[in-house]
């Protein structure tokens, strides 16, 4: 398809969609692309400007565009996969897809660990602990907010580094001397509020992941516990699984 069909019993915004759809799957667009305006769209295919914007928002809504305000529509990349094999770092995973990580400090501050944050942590409440609350992107493309809750002796330190350009994990291993060996993680669907949706570029109420991870440096000893919320339609999570015993 590649006109509007005035005739058809489908509607048209659901045929632009179907044409908008084909022209990435073709490659004539690309990720990073800036699309027409509702106006260009609709003058081109004779079709007004609200069903235009309806074909758009749906295709934002299903993660294959991505609106920038002031800027206009972009086609997003294919969906991040993140495996949940290896313990890798936002930096890390990003790097090893070609794309170029990027982070916005929300807040870093020293606070008492709460209740719930204490049992993760293994600590008493009301400890001290490194609060960092984090924007993650890739090439520019809001993904996901993380918030870190680090406790080891020292942690304050890192009140004073550069977080917008280094990567905690690595400064964790390398700066401050402390190896991730292990984490648990915890995965759960849910949807993006409002203060997440302004920070994400999403509609509120778009598919959202929320992920726990507690991370374990040696002898067991918990360091931090991030919990974060990720953009639903551009993740996906992917396991591998091996049988431990065969049915008889
Ligand atoms: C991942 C971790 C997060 C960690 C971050 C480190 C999840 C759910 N979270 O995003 O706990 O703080 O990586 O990334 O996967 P960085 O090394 O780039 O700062």
């Amino acid at each position: 398809m590649s006109t509007i069909v005035r005739k058809s019993p489908l509607p048209r915004y659901y045929q632009l969609k179907e044409i908008m759809r084909e022209k990435i799957r073709n490659g004539e667009w690309k990720p990073g692309d800036l699309i027409p305006s509702e106006r260009e769209l609709g003058e081109q295919y004779g079709i007004s400007r609200m069903t235009a914007r309806q074909a758009i928002t749906e295709l934002v809504n299903e993660g294959l565009f991505y609106r920038e305000q002031g800027k206009g529509t972009f086609v997003s990349r294919r969906k991040i996969t993140q495996q949940l094999i290896h313990l890798t770092g936002f930096t890390e995973d990003m790097k090893a897809r070609g794309q170029q990580p990027g982070t916005r400090v929300l807040s870093a501050e020293m606070r008492p660990a709460d209740e719930a944050v204490a049992e993760r942590l293994r600590i008493k409440p009301g400890l001290q602990i490194f609060r960092l609350h984090r924007l993650r992107l890739a090439d520019g493309e809001p993904l996901a907010i993380e918030v870190s809750h680090i406790s080891f002796i020292g942690c304050e330190k890192l009140l004073e580094e550069d977080l917008e350009h280094n990567s905690l994990y690595r400064l964790l291993e390398t700066k401050y001397g402390l190896p991730l060996l292990e984490a648990d993680q915890e995965l759960e669907a849910g949807l993006i509020g409002s203060e997440e949706a302004q920070y994400l570029k999403v509609p509120v109420g778009s598919p959202a992941l929320f992920t726990r991870r507690v991370t374990y440096t040696e002898r067991n000893q918990p360091i931090e516990y991030a919990s974060s919320v990720y953009c639903g339609n551009k993740y996906v999570f992917y396991t591998h699984m091996k049988r431990e015993q065969l049915l008889s």
